[in-house]
Protein backbone atom coordinates (compact mmCIF):
# COMPACT_ATOMS: atom_id res chain seq x y z
CA UNK A 1 0.00 0.00 0.00
CA UNK A 2 1.78 3.25 -1.12
CA UNK A 3 0.84 6.50 0.19
CA UNK A 4 0.31 9.10 -2.12
CA UNK A 5 1.55 12.57 -2.01
CA UNK A 6 -0.60 14.84 0.00
CA UNK A 7 -2.46 17.53 -1.94
CA UNK A 8 -4.71 18.74 0.00
CA UNK A 9 -7.00 18.41 3.29
CA UNK A 10 -9.19 16.37 1.39
CA UNK A 11 -8.18 12.66 2.24
CA UNK A 12 -11.19 10.79 3.01
CA UNK A 13 -11.04 7.12 4.32
CA UNK A 14 -14.62 5.29 3.71
CA UNK A 15 -15.12 1.68 5.20
CA UNK A 16 -17.86 -0.06 4.23
CA UNK A 17 -17.58 1.59 0.11
CA UNK A 18 -18.34 -1.09 -1.48
CA UNK A 19 -22.17 -0.56 -0.01
CA UNK A 20 -24.54 1.06 -1.14
CA UNK A 21 -23.97 4.61 0.79
CA UNK A 22 -20.00 3.68 0.05
CA UNK A 23 -20.75 3.82 -3.59
CA UNK A 24 -22.67 7.33 -3.51
CA UNK A 25 -20.02 8.75 -0.38
CA UNK A 26 -17.13 7.90 -2.97
CA UNK A 27 -18.90 9.52 -5.62
CA UNK A 28 -19.58 12.71 -3.65
CA UNK A 29 -15.99 13.20 -2.12
CA UNK A 30 -14.27 12.86 -5.31
CA UNK A 31 -16.63 15.00 -7.17
CA UNK A 32 -15.14 17.26 -4.38
CA UNK A 33 -11.81 16.83 -5.10
CA UNK A 34 -11.16 14.49 -2.19
CA UNK A 35 -8.53 11.32 -2.64
CA UNK A 36 -10.73 8.94 -1.79
CA UNK A 37 -9.71 5.48 0.40
CA UNK A 38 -11.64 2.57 0.12
CA UNK A 39 -11.54 0.02 2.70
CA UNK A 40 -12.87 -3.61 1.11
CA UNK A 41 -12.79 -6.72 2.38
CA UNK A 42 -11.34 -10.52 0.48
CA UNK A 43 -14.47 -11.81 -1.18
CA UNK A 44 -13.78 -14.96 -3.77
CA UNK A 45 -16.18 -13.09 -6.09
CA UNK A 46 -15.78 -9.61 -6.94
CA UNK A 47 -17.76 -7.20 -4.65
CA UNK A 48 -16.54 -3.49 -5.80
CA UNK A 49 -19.35 -3.52 -8.79
CA UNK A 50 -20.67 -0.63 -7.05
CA UNK A 51 -17.76 0.78 -7.50
CA UNK A 52 -16.20 -0.09 -10.62
CA UNK A 53 -17.59 2.63 -12.56
CA UNK A 54 -15.51 5.15 -10.57
CA UNK A 55 -12.44 2.72 -10.12
CA UNK A 56 -8.74 3.99 -11.03
CA UNK A 57 -6.07 1.79 -12.20
CA UNK A 58 -3.52 2.50 -9.39
CA UNK A 59 -1.05 2.65 -12.47
CA UNK A 60 -2.53 5.70 -13.70
CA UNK A 61 -1.17 9.49 -13.09
CA UNK A 62 -3.35 11.02 -10.65
CA UNK A 63 -5.07 8.69 -9.28
CA UNK A 64 -7.90 10.27 -6.73
CA UNK A 65 -9.68 6.86 -5.78
CA UNK A 66 -7.35 3.72 -3.62
CA UNK A 67 -8.58 0.76 -2.44
CA UNK A 68 -6.58 -1.55 0.53
CA UNK A 69 -7.64 -4.71 2.30
CA UNK A 70 -9.26 -4.60 5.65
CA UNK A 71 -11.38 -5.50 7.78
CA UNK A 72 -13.28 -4.03 10.81
CA UNK A 73 -12.46 -7.06 12.77
CA UNK A 74 -9.13 -7.16 12.66
CA UNK A 75 -7.44 -4.54 14.46
CA UNK A 76 -4.58 -4.60 12.83
CA UNK A 77 -5.33 -3.88 9.55
CA UNK A 78 -7.13 -1.41 10.67
CA UNK A 79 -4.02 0.54 12.20
CA UNK A 80 -2.34 -0.16 9.13
CA UNK A 81 -4.33 0.85 7.01
CA UNK A 82 -4.69 4.70 8.99
CA UNK A 83 -1.02 4.65 9.30
CA UNK A 84 -0.83 4.41 5.88
CA UNK A 85 -3.41 6.82 4.79
CA UNK A 86 -3.30 9.37 7.64
CA UNK A 87 -7.11 10.66 6.28
CA UNK A 88 -8.72 13.54 7.39
CA UNK A 89 -12.42 12.85 7.34
CA UNK A 90 -13.53 8.94 8.09
CA UNK A 91 -16.33 7.63 7.29
CA UNK A 92 -17.70 4.59 9.33
CA UNK A 93 -20.40 2.76 7.03
CA UNK A 94 -18.84 -0.93 7.13
CA UNK A 95 -21.09 -3.21 9.28
CA UNK A 96 -23.12 -6.64 8.84
CA UNK A 97 -26.29 -4.28 8.23
CA UNK A 98 -29.04 -6.93 7.51
CA UNK A 99 -31.10 -6.97 10.19
CA UNK A 100 -32.77 -10.15 10.12
CA UNK A 101 -29.77 -11.80 9.17
CA UNK A 102 -28.41 -10.48 12.76
CA UNK A 103 -30.42 -12.75 14.55
CA UNK A 104 -29.26 -15.38 12.85
CA UNK A 105 -25.38 -14.38 13.52
CA UNK A 106 -25.94 -12.04 16.42
CA UNK A 107 -22.39 -12.20 17.50
CA UNK A 108 -20.56 -11.75 14.43
CA UNK A 109 -22.84 -9.04 14.10
CA UNK A 110 -21.70 -7.52 17.40
CA UNK A 111 -18.28 -8.04 16.42
CA UNK A 112 -18.25 -5.84 12.96
CA UNK A 113 -21.06 -3.69 13.73
CA UNK A 114 -20.14 -2.71 17.29
CA UNK A 115 -17.15 -3.50 18.26
CA UNK A 116 -15.59 -2.81 14.87
CA UNK A 117 -16.55 0.74 15.77
CA UNK A 118 -14.70 0.79 18.91
CA UNK A 119 -11.27 -0.58 17.03
CA UNK A 120 -11.26 2.59 14.71
CA UNK A 121 -11.86 4.86 17.52
CA UNK A 122 -9.35 3.13 19.35
CA UNK A 123 -7.20 2.94 16.48
CA UNK A 124 -7.51 6.43 15.41
CA UNK A 125 -6.74 7.54 19.47
CA UNK A 126 -3.60 4.86 19.46
CA UNK A 127 -2.18 6.02 16.32
CA UNK A 128 -2.69 9.88 16.57
CA UNK A 129 -5.28 10.39 13.88
CA UNK A 130 -6.93 13.76 14.34
CA UNK A 131 -9.42 13.07 11.44
CA UNK A 132 -13.48 13.68 11.37
CA UNK A 133 -15.06 10.45 12.21
CA UNK A 134 -18.69 9.94 11.32
CA UNK A 135 -20.74 6.62 12.53
CA UNK A 136 -23.41 5.31 10.33
CA UNK A 137 -25.87 5.13 13.47
CA UNK A 138 -29.49 3.72 12.64
CA UNK A 139 -33.31 4.45 13.15
CA UNK A 140 -33.29 0.88 14.19
CA UNK A 141 -32.10 2.29 17.72
CA UNK A 142 -35.11 3.49 18.72
CA UNK A 143 -36.64 0.54 17.67
CA UNK A 144 -40.38 0.07 19.69
CA UNK A 145 -40.34 3.19 21.54
CA UNK A 146 -43.81 5.39 21.79
CA UNK A 147 -42.53 8.64 21.07
CA UNK A 148 -43.02 9.97 17.26
CA UNK A 149 -41.59 11.49 15.27
CA UNK A 150 -38.02 10.56 16.21
CA UNK A 151 -35.56 12.82 17.22
CA UNK A 152 -31.96 13.05 18.55
CA UNK A 153 -33.36 12.83 21.93
CA UNK A 154 -35.67 10.04 21.41
CA UNK A 155 -34.32 7.30 23.56
CA UNK A 156 -33.59 4.46 22.52
CA UNK A 157 -35.46 0.94 22.53
CA UNK A 158 -33.51 -1.80 20.99
CA UNK A 159 -34.94 -4.70 18.98
CA UNK A 160 -32.72 -6.49 17.19
CA UNK A 161 -28.50 -7.51 17.27
CA UNK A 162 -28.28 -5.49 14.43
CA UNK A 163 -30.06 -2.44 16.75
CA UNK A 164 -28.29 -3.33 20.29
CA UNK A 165 -24.94 -3.10 17.99
CA UNK A 166 -25.40 -0.06 16.73
CA UNK A 167 -26.21 1.59 19.96
CA UNK A 168 -23.25 0.60 21.31
CA UNK A 169 -21.21 1.85 18.47
CA UNK A 170 -23.59 5.42 19.04
CA UNK A 171 -22.58 5.48 22.42
CA UNK A 172 -18.92 4.24 21.79
CA UNK A 173 -18.97 7.34 19.03
CA UNK A 174 -20.36 9.45 21.60
CA UNK A 175 -17.69 8.31 24.34
CA UNK A 176 -14.90 9.45 22.31
CA UNK A 177 -15.94 12.80 21.52
CA UNK A 178 -16.25 13.40 25.49
CA UNK A 179 -13.44 11.62 26.83
CA UNK A 180 -10.79 12.51 24.20
CA UNK A 181 -12.04 16.12 22.37
CA UNK A 182 -12.17 13.72 19.25
CA UNK A 183 -14.71 15.28 16.26
CA UNK A 184 -16.76 12.59 16.26
CA UNK A 185 -20.45 12.30 15.31
CA UNK A 186 -23.44 9.95 14.49
CA UNK A 187 -25.35 10.23 11.80
CA UNK A 188 -29.09 8.79 13.09
CA UNK A 189 -29.89 8.14 9.57
CA UNK A 190 -33.87 6.36 8.59
CA UNK A 191 -34.19 3.81 5.56
CA UNK A 192 -32.92 5.07 2.74
CA UNK A 193 -32.78 3.61 -0.63
CA UNK A 194 -31.59 3.66 -4.35
CA UNK A 195 -31.16 1.38 -7.03
CA UNK A 196 -27.55 0.02 -5.70
CA UNK A 197 -29.95 -0.77 -2.24
CA UNK A 198 -28.87 -4.48 -1.68
CA UNK A 199 -31.34 -6.78 -3.02
CA UNK A 200 -32.42 -8.79 0.39
CA UNK A 201 -33.71 -4.99 1.39
CA UNK A 202 -37.37 -4.74 1.31
CA UNK A 203 -37.44 -2.16 -1.30
CA UNK A 204 -35.06 -3.53 -3.71
CA UNK A 205 -36.53 -6.99 -3.19
CA UNK A 206 -39.92 -5.15 -4.36
CA UNK A 207 -38.71 -3.02 -7.34
CA UNK A 208 -37.08 -5.98 -8.36
CA UNK A 209 -39.50 -8.61 -8.15
CA UNK A 210 -41.84 -5.93 -9.89
CA UNK A 211 -39.91 -5.59 -13.17
CA UNK A 212 -38.49 -9.25 -13.43
CA UNK A 213 -42.42 -10.61 -12.66
CA UNK A 214 -43.47 -8.45 -15.51
CA UNK A 215 -40.71 -9.43 -17.46
CA UNK A 216 -41.94 -12.81 -17.16
CA UNK A 217 -38.76 -14.02 -15.40
CA UNK A 218 -40.59 -14.68 -11.69
CA UNK A 219 -43.72 -16.37 -11.04
CA UNK A 220 -44.22 -14.43 -7.73
CA UNK A 221 -42.82 -12.53 -4.43
CA UNK A 222 -42.49 -13.22 -1.35
CA UNK A 223 -42.48 -11.11 1.24
CA UNK A 224 -42.66 -11.11 5.48
CA UNK A 225 -44.82 -8.15 7.28
CA UNK A 226 -46.64 -5.85 4.85
CA UNK A 227 -47.80 -4.03 7.66
CA UNK A 228 -44.82 -2.51 8.60
CA UNK A 229 -44.02 1.48 8.22
CA UNK A 230 -40.77 3.05 6.85
CA UNK A 231 -39.14 6.56 6.70
CA UNK A 232 -37.71 6.02 3.18
CA UNK A 233 -35.56 8.53 1.74
CA UNK A 234 -32.89 8.04 -1.32
CA UNK A 235 -29.42 7.22 -0.57
CA UNK A 236 -28.02 9.61 -2.83
CA UNK A 237 -29.29 12.73 -0.39
CA UNK A 238 -28.12 10.84 2.75
CA UNK A 239 -24.19 11.06 1.87
CA UNK A 240 -24.59 14.50 1.48
CA UNK A 241 -25.91 15.00 5.26
CA UNK A 242 -22.80 12.45 6.24
CA UNK A 243 -20.51 15.02 4.50
CA UNK A 244 -21.76 17.89 6.07
CA UNK A 245 -22.00 16.83 9.45
CA UNK A 246 -18.14 16.60 8.71
CA UNK A 247 -18.26 20.41 7.77
CA UNK A 248 -19.70 21.62 10.98
CA UNK A 249 -17.48 23.69 13.63
CA UNK A 250 -18.75 21.68 16.76
CA UNK A 251 -19.63 17.60 16.83
CA UNK A 252 -22.93 17.16 16.86
CA UNK A 253 -25.61 14.00 16.63
CA UNK A 254 -28.17 14.31 13.52
CA UNK A 255 -31.70 12.59 12.93
CA UNK A 256 -32.07 12.66 8.74
CA UNK A 257 -35.27 11.42 7.38
CA UNK A 258 -38.10 12.39 5.07
CA UNK A 259 -41.03 12.94 7.93
CA UNK A 260 -43.19 10.28 6.00
CA UNK A 261 -43.79 6.60 6.79
CA UNK A 262 -44.82 4.68 4.03
CA UNK A 263 -46.12 1.00 5.25
CA UNK A 264 -44.13 -1.93 3.05
CA UNK A 265 -47.48 -2.87 1.31
CA UNK A 266 -47.40 0.68 -0.15
CA UNK A 267 -44.61 0.20 -1.38
CA UNK A 268 -45.58 -2.47 -3.03
CA UNK A 269 -48.57 -1.18 -4.59
CA UNK A 270 -46.05 1.56 -6.30
CA UNK A 271 -43.78 -0.33 -8.18
CA UNK A 272 -46.17 -3.27 -9.10
CA UNK A 273 -48.37 -0.43 -10.88
CA UNK A 274 -45.31 1.22 -12.08
CA UNK A 275 -44.07 -1.85 -13.37
CA UNK A 276 -47.74 -2.17 -15.24
CA UNK A 277 -48.94 -5.01 -12.98
CA UNK A 278 -51.80 -3.70 -11.04
CA UNK A 279 -52.67 -5.46 -8.24
CA UNK A 280 -55.99 -6.49 -6.41
CA UNK A 281 -55.33 -7.33 -2.43
CA UNK A 282 -57.63 -9.31 -0.50
CA UNK A 283 -57.64 -11.41 2.46
CA UNK A 284 -55.54 -10.45 6.14
CA UNK A 285 -52.99 -11.01 7.63
CA UNK A 286 -50.97 -14.64 6.77
CA UNK A 287 -53.60 -15.26 4.25
CA UNK A 288 -52.94 -12.48 2.06
CA UNK A 289 -52.34 -12.32 -1.71
CA UNK A 290 -51.88 -9.82 -4.70
CA UNK A 291 -53.60 -11.21 -7.37
CA UNK A 292 -52.14 -10.07 -10.76
CA UNK A 293 -55.28 -9.08 -13.55
CA UNK A 294 -55.31 -12.56 -14.89
CA UNK A 295 -55.99 -13.90 -11.10
CA UNK A 296 -52.05 -15.03 -10.84
CA UNK A 297 -50.93 -14.96 -7.18
CA UNK A 298 -48.02 -12.09 -7.65
CA UNK A 299 -47.56 -11.84 -3.95
CA UNK A 300 -47.38 -14.18 -1.03
CA UNK A 301 -46.95 -13.46 2.72
CA UNK A 302 -43.53 -16.11 3.75
CA UNK A 303 -43.48 -16.48 7.63
CA UNK A 304 -39.53 -16.96 6.79
CA UNK A 305 -39.47 -12.67 6.75
CA UNK A 306 -40.75 -12.54 9.75
CA UNK A 307 -38.66 -11.27 12.68
CA UNK A 308 -38.61 -12.25 15.77
CA UNK A 309 -38.89 -8.73 16.95
CA UNK A 310 -40.23 -6.53 14.65
CA UNK A 311 -39.98 -2.91 14.41
CA UNK A 312 -43.69 -1.65 13.74
CA UNK A 313 -43.68 1.81 12.93
CA UNK A 314 -40.68 4.64 12.38
CA UNK A 315 -40.77 8.13 11.22
CA UNK A 316 -37.88 10.74 12.11
CA UNK A 317 -37.71 14.15 12.29
CA UNK A 318 -35.14 15.78 11.06
CA UNK A 319 -35.51 19.57 11.58
CA UNK A 320 -32.17 20.18 13.70
CA UNK A 321 -30.45 18.69 10.30
CA UNK A 322 -32.83 20.63 8.04
CA UNK A 323 -32.01 23.78 10.03
CA UNK A 324 -28.19 23.67 11.31
CA UNK A 325 -26.77 21.63 8.05
CA UNK A 326 -29.42 23.20 5.55
CA UNK A 327 -30.58 19.61 4.53
CA UNK A 328 -33.26 18.83 2.41
CA UNK A 329 -34.15 15.44 0.92
CA UNK A 330 -35.03 16.04 -2.64
CA UNK A 331 -36.77 12.36 -3.93
CA UNK A 332 -40.47 11.63 -2.88
CA UNK A 333 -41.35 8.21 -1.65
CA UNK A 334 -43.01 8.23 -5.19
CA UNK A 335 -40.21 8.96 -7.25
CA UNK A 336 -37.68 6.68 -5.03
CA UNK A 337 -40.36 3.85 -6.39
CA UNK A 338 -40.46 5.04 -9.92
CA UNK A 339 -36.34 5.52 -9.78
CA UNK A 340 -36.20 2.10 -8.71
CA UNK A 341 -38.63 0.00 -10.86
CA UNK A 342 -37.08 2.05 -13.83
CA UNK A 343 -33.56 0.78 -12.83
CA UNK A 344 -34.46 -2.97 -12.36
CA UNK A 345 -36.46 -3.00 -15.68
CA UNK A 346 -33.39 -1.86 -17.79
CA UNK A 347 -31.75 -4.90 -15.73
CA UNK A 348 -34.42 -7.18 -16.29
CA UNK A 349 -34.14 -6.44 -20.14
CA UNK A 350 -31.01 -7.83 -19.85
CA UNK A 351 -31.38 -10.77 -18.05
CA UNK A 352 -33.96 -11.54 -20.93
P1 LIG B 1 -24.54 -2.25 2.84
O1 LIG B 1 -24.95 -3.51 3.50
O2 LIG B 1 -24.93 -1.98 1.43
O3 LIG B 1 -22.94 -2.11 2.92
C1 LIG B 1 -22.22 -2.55 4.04
C2 LIG B 1 -20.75 -2.39 3.75
O4 LIG B 1 -20.01 -2.89 4.90
C3 LIG B 1 -20.25 -3.21 2.54
O5 LIG B 1 -19.27 -2.49 1.87
C4 LIG B 1 -19.64 -4.43 3.22
O6 LIG B 1 -18.65 -5.07 2.43
C5 LIG B 1 -19.01 -3.77 4.43
N1 LIG B 1 -18.66 -4.72 5.48
C6 LIG B 1 -19.41 -5.74 5.96
N2 LIG B 1 -18.73 -6.42 6.89
C7 LIG B 1 -17.52 -5.81 7.01
C8 LIG B 1 -16.36 -6.08 7.78
N3 LIG B 1 -16.30 -7.12 8.63
N4 LIG B 1 -15.29 -5.25 7.65
C9 LIG B 1 -15.34 -4.22 6.76
N5 LIG B 1 -16.40 -3.94 5.99
C10 LIG B 1 -17.48 -4.74 6.12
O7 LIG B 1 -25.03 -1.05 3.80
P2 LIG B 1 -25.53 0.42 3.41
O8 LIG B 1 -24.61 0.99 2.43
O9 LIG B 1 -26.98 0.40 3.16
O10 LIG B 1 -25.35 1.15 4.82
C11 LIG B 1 -24.12 1.78 5.19
C12 LIG B 1 -24.05 1.87 6.71
O11 LIG B 1 -25.13 2.66 7.18
C13 LIG B 1 -24.15 0.56 7.45
O12 LIG B 1 -23.34 0.66 8.60
C14 LIG B 1 -25.60 0.47 7.86
O13 LIG B 1 -25.75 -0.34 9.00
C15 LIG B 1 -25.90 1.92 8.13
N6 LIG B 1 -27.27 2.35 7.93
C16 LIG B 1 -27.87 2.14 6.72
C17 LIG B 1 -29.12 2.62 6.48
C18 LIG B 1 -29.82 2.38 5.19
O14 LIG B 1 -31.04 2.57 5.15
N7 LIG B 1 -29.12 2.01 4.12
C19 LIG B 1 -29.84 3.41 7.52
C20 LIG B 1 -29.09 3.58 8.74
C21 LIG B 1 -27.85 3.09 8.92
P3 LIG B 1 -19.05 -6.21 1.31
O15 LIG B 1 -19.48 -5.44 0.09
O16 LIG B 1 -17.79 -6.96 1.13
O17 LIG B 1 -20.18 -7.01 1.91
P1 LIG C 1 -34.69 -2.54 7.92
O1 LIG C 1 -34.84 -2.81 6.35
O2 LIG C 1 -34.87 -3.78 8.72
O3 LIG C 1 -35.59 -1.40 8.23
O4 LIG C 1 -33.16 -2.13 8.03
P2 LIG C 1 -35.50 -4.01 5.53
O5 LIG C 1 -35.66 -3.50 4.16
O6 LIG C 1 -34.74 -5.28 5.72
O7 LIG C 1 -36.92 -4.20 6.25
C1 LIG C 1 -37.87 -3.14 6.30
C2 LIG C 1 -39.21 -3.69 6.78
O8 LIG C 1 -39.74 -4.54 5.77
C3 LIG C 1 -40.24 -5.71 6.39
N1 LIG C 1 -40.26 -6.82 5.42
C4 LIG C 1 -39.20 -7.38 4.85
N2 LIG C 1 -37.88 -7.12 4.95
C5 LIG C 1 -37.02 -7.86 4.21
N3 LIG C 1 -35.69 -7.59 4.25
N4 LIG C 1 -37.46 -8.87 3.38
C6 LIG C 1 -38.78 -9.16 3.26
O9 LIG C 1 -39.14 -10.07 2.51
C7 LIG C 1 -39.70 -8.40 4.01
N5 LIG C 1 -41.04 -8.39 4.10
C8 LIG C 1 -41.38 -7.43 4.95
C9 LIG C 1 -39.31 -5.96 7.56
O10 LIG C 1 -39.90 -6.86 8.50
C10 LIG C 1 -39.13 -4.53 8.06
O11 LIG C 1 -40.17 -4.19 8.91
C11 LIG C 1 -32.57 -1.25 7.08
C12 LIG C 1 -31.07 -1.61 6.99
O12 LIG C 1 -30.50 -0.86 5.93
C13 LIG C 1 -30.37 -1.28 8.28
O13 LIG C 1 -28.95 -1.46 8.10
C14 LIG C 1 -30.66 0.19 8.64
O14 LIG C 1 -30.04 0.52 9.85
C15 LIG C 1 -32.17 0.42 8.73
O15 LIG C 1 -32.74 0.09 7.47
C16 LIG C 1 -32.50 1.88 9.04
Amino acid sequence: MTKSPPRNNLRALITGITGQDGSYLAELLLSKGYEVWGMVRRSSSFNTHRIDHIYQDPHEADVRLRLCYGDLNDASSINHILRTVEPNEIYNLGAQSHVKVSFEIPEYTTEVTGIGVIRLLEAMREEGIRAKFYQASSSEQFGKVCESPQSESTPFDPQSPYAVAKVMAFHATRNYRQSYDMFAVNGIMFNHESPRRGETFVTRKISRAAARIASGLQACLFLGNLAATRDWGFAGDYVKAMWLMLQQDKPQDYVIATGESHSVREFCELCFAEADLPLTWEGEGLNETGLGPDGRVLVRVDPRYFRPAEVDHLVGDASKARRELGWEPTVSFAELAKMMVAADMQLARGEL
